[in-house]
């Protein structure tokens, strides 16, 4: 019988960072080059459409190079050795977790390997450079096609069966997140009100850091496969 029966993470932007792959909030991060307003909100696109597809393709170039790192590899094997549940929800539009091999994994804020036709509501693999000239593969009708992301003021993906998960879930593990963004930042609350224990493994204290019973500082590539090597043997006993 394992410790933990069903476990949830959550993972952010520092969870990539050492597959070479900008964080949004520190120092050297995205939001120091761009602002989130141009970039990241409806607003922003429709201000400045070209302005959002050269970012996110710019954005997809860098992911398509990048590899995942000794960490999403780690959960991979928990995922693979725990005899419980594991549900991955990341914040990352990158697909490290599924090029590390990752199965039970939700995207909240979307991905970079599918583009959103706002005419017909399909979600087409994304191939090549995203332009305004680009017809939509399903539809045909050009003009409508956006990267598959989530920005400020939109409604994250599958929250229905996230909030399910975090309400059964007894351990909850949040790693790479500084807690800054909206709906993600307040699952530590509702896994904490649920009973769960609740872990938070960052570079350093996010700003949720005090709703978590337990907290391991450090780089992701580090403290990520020493937990699950630790949980994995606690769970052997
Ligand atoms: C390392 C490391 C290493 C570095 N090892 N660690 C109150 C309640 C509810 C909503 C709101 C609210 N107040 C405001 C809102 C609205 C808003 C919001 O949260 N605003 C805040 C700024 C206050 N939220 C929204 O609009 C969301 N929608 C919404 O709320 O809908 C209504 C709703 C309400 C209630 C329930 C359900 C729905 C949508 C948010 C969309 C976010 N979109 C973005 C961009 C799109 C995707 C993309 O382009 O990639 O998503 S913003 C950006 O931030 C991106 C990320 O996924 C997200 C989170 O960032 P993350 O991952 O935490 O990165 P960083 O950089 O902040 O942190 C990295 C951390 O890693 C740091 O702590 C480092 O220390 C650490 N680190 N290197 C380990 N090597």
């Amino acid at each position: 019988m394992p410790r933990y029966d069903k476990i949830v993470i959550l993972t952010g932007a520092g969870l990539s960072a050492e597959s070479g792959l900008a964080t949004f909030r520190d120092e050297d991060g995205i939001w120091a080059r761009y602002d989130y307003r141009d970039v990241a909100t409806p607003e922003g696109f429709e201000r400045n459409p070209s302005l959002v597809y050269e970012f996110y393709n710019m954005r997809r170039h860098d992911g398509g190079t990048a590899r995942p790192n000794p960490a999403h590899y780690a959960l991979t094997h928990l995922q693979r050795k725990h005899p419980g549940e594991i549900l991955i929800v990341t914040q990352n539009i990158d697909i490290l977790h599924e090029a590390a091999g990752a199965t039970n994994l939700i995207h909240m804020h979307g991905d970079m390997a599918t583009m959103l036709c706002t005419n017909c509501d399909a979600r087409p693999p994304w191939i090549g450079d995203l332009s305004a000239e680009l017809a939509c593969p399903e539809c045909g009708l050009t003009g409508g096609l956006r990267p598959n992301v989530v920005w400020f003021g939109e409604m994250p993906y599958e929250m229905d069966r996230i909030a399910a998960a975090i309400a059964a879930c007894d351990l909850f593990i949040s790693i790479g997140t500084s807690g800054n963004v909206y709906p993600a930042a307040g699952f530590v609350a509702g896994a904490r009100d649920a009973g769960a224990h609740t872990v938070e493994l960052n570079l350093e204290p996010s700003d949720t850091a005090s709703y978590f019973a337990e907290r391991r500082h450090g780089k992701a590539t580090e403290i990520v496969p020493a937990y699950v090597d630790a949980l994995l043997k606690e769970e052997a006993r």
